[in-house]
């Protein structure tokens, strides 16, 4: 018994230690490249966005608004929303590999009403492991194929 009470300590302090050593990094073509711990991000403004899974189930989520990530990290938005920046884009990496592009006009709220946050919490409760610590949830869309799970990093580039 005491064995097994061992093991499940030292199973739920791993568990500990992968989320506080967790960094979602900011990085590519940025003013400030950035590494933020979960920490970091519960100390950022939060929102809620609802999104809906295959079968079409409700879900609330809240976490950070993107913009206010994107903001931090020095990223185009506003006026600066024309020209060259324009052909930016924004490349979300996950521990699976899987990757989602949006521009970043699309992202911005001068030009948008898109609401995209990067949540740490569903229904009040944080992620599941298997979807966690954080997800984007792209709020509006007609299927969560964007909405990634285990993101890692955001990537800014442009196309030459
Ligand atoms: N990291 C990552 N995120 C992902 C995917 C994936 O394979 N990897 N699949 C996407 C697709 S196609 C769908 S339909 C939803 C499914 O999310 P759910 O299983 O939490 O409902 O996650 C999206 N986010
Ligand atoms: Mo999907």
């Amino acid at each position: 018994m005491n064995k097994i009470l061992f093991a499940l300590f030292l199973f739920l302090s791993g568990l500990c230690n992968a989320q506080t050593g967790f960094k979602l990094k900011i990085s590519g073509e940025v003013e400030h490249p950035l590494e933020l711990s979960l920490s970091d991000l519960a100390g950022m403004p939060r929102k809620e966005a609802v999104l809906k899974d295959k079968e079409g189930k409700p879900f609330t989520y809240s976490g950070v608004p993107l913009p206010e990530i994107l903001a931090k990290a020095g990223i185009p938005s506003g006026k600066e929303v024309h020209g060259a920046n324009l052909s930016k884009y924004l490349l979300v990496r996950c521990t699976d590999g899987y990757r989602v592009l949006f521009s970043l006009a699309e992202l911005d709220l001068s030009v948008t009403d898109k609401n995209v946050i990067i949540a740490d919490k569903i229904n009040g409760e944080p992620l599941f492991e298997s979807r966690g610590p954080l997800r984007l949830v792209v709020e509006g869309e007609k299927k969560p194929a964007r909405s990634c799970y285990q993101v890692t990093e955001l990537i800014v580039g442009s196309v030459k």
